[in-house]
């Protein structure tokens, strides 16, 4: 018999990779959309009417919703991945936040138990390196302190303990991935991994002249986002309910990733000044409209967080160990390069589309 799994956040980055894993596994996959004025999907475009992949209505903020899905649907599994997900939004709307991604777990355990499937569904809880936050130690692991340091990692701590309470006291199989940084082509395009390959590949094509950015020593470390789908299987076709750490066990700054995705993007950066006076400046280009002494990134404070999270590394060895996960199978410098190559592609192509339209008269 092929499972069932809920998927919630099916239209993010992790949803749409999640998506697919299941699928090619034989999964009965239905997900979980709202009601936007635009369908923006772009990233499950492409598995909608496909036989064994299901939409449907509900949020995370309406429990009546996730009850009346979930006793439609009678998953075998679900994976929680539904969030604002935006640490720095988070600051600007902590109480949506925290309702989203702290009672928003709250909501769906419970959807679960009123649907009496306790005892036979299995439950994936999106967690998060930010709960590390102020770090106390590094690497962290599974086993080290938590301290957040943002609301929005205050509502995942909340999510991360609710599982562990529901576990505990009913007994239920259900687990958090504790998830470090993890990119990919389809990264949302304000996490700073996007917003540097994008700018890149607009830079190099001369249709942007300067990246702004906020904490350049901030460090990351930052998986490829479809390898890291698997591990969220894999913890829930484990034994016994746990809650792993999910890294690479390497870290970069911000500033390696820029120099390294204007380096894809054929242009060598040098870096000079500090704190706001710091800049990015051109060494030499295989760019025509890039020349050496122009200064292509800067910072503004705007970028900067009430409080940062700047020292994340973390230490897989319980997932390799016990889930037998690779946790290198995708370098820091080929998802670079990847999200590189595809953003000089998008780029690109947006240039054919305009181009395109203004000749059939669609865009004046
Ligand atoms: P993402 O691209 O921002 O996707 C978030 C998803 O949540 C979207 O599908 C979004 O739907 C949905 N959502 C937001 N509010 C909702 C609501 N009220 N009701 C229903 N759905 C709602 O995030 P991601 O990068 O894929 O991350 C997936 C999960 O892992 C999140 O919980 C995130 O906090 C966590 N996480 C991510 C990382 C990372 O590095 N990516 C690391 C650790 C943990 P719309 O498309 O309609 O907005
Ligand atoms: O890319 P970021 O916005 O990701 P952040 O805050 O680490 O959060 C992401 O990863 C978490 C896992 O640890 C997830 F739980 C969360 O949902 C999300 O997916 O920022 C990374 C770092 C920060 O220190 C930030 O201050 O980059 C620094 N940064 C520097 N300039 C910037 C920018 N961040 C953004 N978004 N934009 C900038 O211009």
């Amino acid at each position: 018999m092929a499972k069932t799994a809920l998927i919630t956040g099916v239209t993010g980055q992790d949803g749409s990779y999640l998506s697919e894993f299941l699928l090619d596994k034989g999964y009965e996959v239905h997900g979980i959309i709202r009601r936007s004025s635009v369908d923006y999907r772009e990233r499950i475009a492409h598995l909608e009417g496909t036989p064994h992949f299901h939409l449907h209505y509900a949020d995370m903020s309406d429990s009546m919703s996730l009850v009346k899905l979930v006793g439609k649907v009678q998953p075998d599994e679900i994976y929680n991945l539904a969030a604002q997900s935006h640490v720095q939004v988070s600051f600007d709307s902590p109480e949506f936040t925290a309702d989203v991604d702290a009672v928003g777990v709250l909501r769906v355990l419970e959807a679960v138990r009123t649907n009496h499937l306790e005892k036979t569904c299995r439950i994936y809880q999106a967690s998060t390196s930010e709960l590390y936050g102020k770090v106390e130690e590094v690497p962290q692991s599974e086993t080290t302190p938590f301290h957040p340091y943002s609301p929005y990692a205050v509502a995942k701590l909340y999510g991360y303990w609710i599982i562990k309470e529901y576990r505990e006291a009913y007994n239920m199989f259900c687990c958090s991935g504790i998830l470090f940084n993890h990119e990919s082509e389809r990264r949302g395009e304000t996490f700073v991994t996007r917003k540097i390959t994008l700018a890149a590949a607009r830079i190099a094509q001369g249709k942007q002249d300067c990246l702004y950015l906020g904490n350049l020593d901030s460090l990351r470390d930052w998986g490829y986002a479809k390898d890291y789908v698997e591990c969220m299987w894999l913890i829930l076709q484990h034994e016994t309910p746990e809650d792993f750490v999910i890294a690479t066990g390497v870290q970069h700054t911000v500033r390696e990733f820029a120099t390294l995705a204007f380096r894809h993007a054929g242009i060598e950066l040098r870096w000079e000044g500090e704190g706001v006076e710091e800049r990015g400046i051109v060494v030499e280009s295989q760019k025509s409209n890039v020349k050496s002494g122009d200064v292509v990134v800067r910072v503004s404070p705007d970028f900067y967080r009430p409080t940062d999270v700047v020292n994340l590394l973390g230490d897989p060895s319980k997932a390799r160990r016990e889930l037998g996960w690779n946790p290198q199978k995708t370098s820091f410098e080929e998802l670079v390069e990847l999200m590189v190559k595809h953003d000089m592609q998008k780029v690109r192509n947006q240039h054919v589309n305009l181009a395109e339209y203004l000749e059939k008269g669609i865009v004046k």
